[in-house]
């Protein structure tokens, strides 16, 4: 066994938070022990301040790695607990994967938290990116998917009437896809409560 194995992934989580969702999710999927450090939405978990004295969330200690970042954080998982179908085995569209991870995290989630940050144009460009990927696959799990997940939930939940949110139901395929990806047991069973996710909904309108 690998050292680093010996010992549970510890996680520093907030209940609203859509990257640490994306983590949940994953080690749901692998039905691994975790221990967990979660704050309410908008707190930052006890404990926190040792690792991450600015208070990045999501963030994991495993042995000697810590990673505040939610991407890196699956790859380190899937990689650590031979995670098998992370991605595709082709090359091609394992990249199209990385791709479509990268695109949606620089440019599509900044619109979930403010309208005006990136371009229509750009924006549909993305999407373009992402249409392609779900047109070839299928939404069954893998790190796509627990990547795109959370995400296409708060869009849902927090901003329904969001330019971002209209552009991607436009694409009937592509919403079906991702919303075939928030229906998988590990999203849904990792997912915060309804009231949660009002409180923090609330918030976000009132700042
Ligand atoms: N790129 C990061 C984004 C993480 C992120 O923005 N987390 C929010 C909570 S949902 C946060 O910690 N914001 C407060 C901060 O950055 O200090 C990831 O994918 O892990």
């Amino acid at each position: 066994m690998h050292a680093q194995h010996a010992t549970a992934p510890r996680l520093f989580a907030d209940r609203g938070c859509p990257f640490a969702h994306r983590v949940l999710a994953l080690l749901e999927q692998l039905d691994l022990a975790l221990e967990l450090s979660e704050s309410p939405v908008g707190q930052k978990p006890e404990g926190l301040e040792k690792w991450s004295p600015s208070g990045r969330i999501p963030l994991l200690v495993h042995g000697d790695v810590v990673i505040g970042e939610s991407r890196v954080i699956m790859e380190y998982l899937a990689e650590a607990y031979a995670f098998e179908s992370a991605y595709p085995s082709a090359l091609v569209e394992r990249t199209m994967h990385r791709h479509a991870m990268a695109i949606v995290d620089d440019f599509v989630t900044p619109r979930l938290f403010r309208e005006d940050a990136i371009a229509d144009a750009r924006i549909e460009e993305c999407l373009d990116v992402l249409q392609r990927v779900t047109d070839a696959s299928r939404p069954v799990p893998c790190l796509l998917v627990f990547h795109l997940a959370p995400l296409w939930l708060r869009f849902k939940w927090w901003r329904p009437e969001s330019a971002v949110t209209a552009a991607i139901a436009r694409r009937k395929d592509l919403a079906t896809w991702l919303d075939g990806a928030t229906h998988l047991p590990a999203v849904q069973r990792t997912a915060p409560s309804r009231a949660e996710i009002e409180a923090l909904r609330a918030e976000l309108r009132s700042s």
